[in-house]
């Protein structure tokens, strides 16, 4: 396939609350779109990477950048076999998975369009929903935090994940466990605790958490291999999987006992599916994380967690529940019954983008 044409998408859309984490705060969902051409298909792709390099050094500039200088001449020049083969393509650029990953869903996107499937049925899943969770950030108060958990598992939620910091960690996850006895909780540090705090996050074991998610630095896998051995609960690392290298010495070392999957974080959907296939043959079960995705990429991402070995609930959560109008034209709603979202069945990503909505929230949008 050869791409004919691209328009790149910098958007800013209004977050409906602030997005608070225990080192940095969001107030806006800011990103990089992908939109490809080809054959005379358009497909979509979304860069997770925001406005300010917190999550990762990667941000909405050094994705501009890269896509535009790099990678897109790259692909325009390519006429590629299939999917996969642009790993190979873009394997001389190091790094910026993030915007490997952006571009990479356009191009699935493309290609299953030409085949008439569905990215679940191009990535091996099967079923027609994906259990999912709620990612719930650091709220003013204690009060405020029950508040905005009661009215998330009302709409339907049935997991629950708390971010944490020092200070509030054990006081918050009591109080939520205290109300909510039977509910899926889990919390998230985003790499605020040194092993250092070893004891201290040993109490967190009283609350009967499905995971521990990155306590320690981006980079580490070493010390949480040291913290797993001293805490009951399961470690699970995000931060820290950048590619499928990084999952085996996590499982080879024990640093974790699950594994959160972000395709835009190890460069791509289909590295993506091979760290679910690596995680699968150890036993460790994975999920689905977020990065507060616009419809297009809470698409994609239901379509891969449709594979087996995503057990647990993902955070994908509905549209409503960052946006008060999402990008696509169907939004994405949560089945309240069984806290899952519906997988979409038509020809590649299978949602529409909303032309008129996208260009209100375009900041620029560049012909490549
Ligand atoms: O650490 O999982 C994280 C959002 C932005 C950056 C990092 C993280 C998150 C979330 C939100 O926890 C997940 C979501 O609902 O999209
Ligand atoms: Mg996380």
């Amino acid at each position: 396939m050869r791409i004919d044409s691209l328009t790149l998408h910098h958007i800013k859309m209004p977050l409906k609350s602030p997005f608070q984490t225990s080192r940095w705060t969001e107030l806006d969902r800011e990103c990089v779109l992908i939109e490809a051409r080809a054959d005379g298909l358009t497909g979509w792709g979304e860069c997770v990477a925001g406005a300010i390099p917190n999550y990762s050094y990667e941000s909405v500039g050094t994705t501009w950048h890269v896509l535009r200088d790099f990678l897109v001449p790259m692909v325009r020049e390519a006429d590629l076999a299939d999917a996969p083969a642009y790993h190979a393509l873009v394997a001389p650029i190091s790094g910026h998975n993030m915007a490997k990953a952006g571009l990479e869903l356009a191009v699935w996107d493309l290609f299953a369009q030409r085949a008439g499937q569905s990215l679940q049925q191009m990535w091996g899943g099967s079923g027609p929903r994906v259990r999912t969770g709620v990612s719930v950030g650091i709220q003013p108060t204690s009060e405020h935090l029950l508040e905005t958990v009661r009215g998330y598992v009302a709409e339907g939620y049935q997991r629950v994940k708390l971010k944490i910091k020092p200070g509030r960690d054990v006081s918050e996850c009591a109080i939520i466990r205290q109300h909510y006895p039977d509910l899926l909780l889990q919390g998230d540090g985003n790499s605020v605790y040194r092993i250092s705090d070893a004891e201290h996050l040993k109490a967190l074991d009283a609350f009967d958490l499905l995971l521990l998610e990155q306590p320690l630095g981006m980079d580490d896998i070493v010390d949480h291999a040291r913290l797993q051995a001293q805490v009951k609960t399961p470690i699970c690392l995000d931060e820290s999987i950048h590619s499928l290298d990084h999952a085996r010495w996590a499982i080879e070392l024990k640093a974790c006992r699950i594994v959160n999957i972000k395709p835009g974080r190890v460069g791509g959907y289909w590295i993506g599916k091979q760290i679910h296939d690596l995680c699968q043959a150890h036993g460790l079960p994975v999920w689905m994380g977020g990065m507060l995705e616009t419809g297009i990429g809470r698409a994609a991402n239901l379509a891969l967690a449709s594979l087996p070995n995503f057990s647990l609930p993902g955070d994908i959560s509905a549209s409503a529940r960052y946006f008060h109008e999402d990008l696509i034209t169907e939004p994405f709603r949560l089945n309240r019954e069984d806290s899952t979202l519906t997988v979409p069945t038509g020809p590649g990503l299978g949602v529409t983008v909303n032309r008129a909505l996208l260009r209100r929230v375009a900041l620029t949008s560049l012909d490549v």
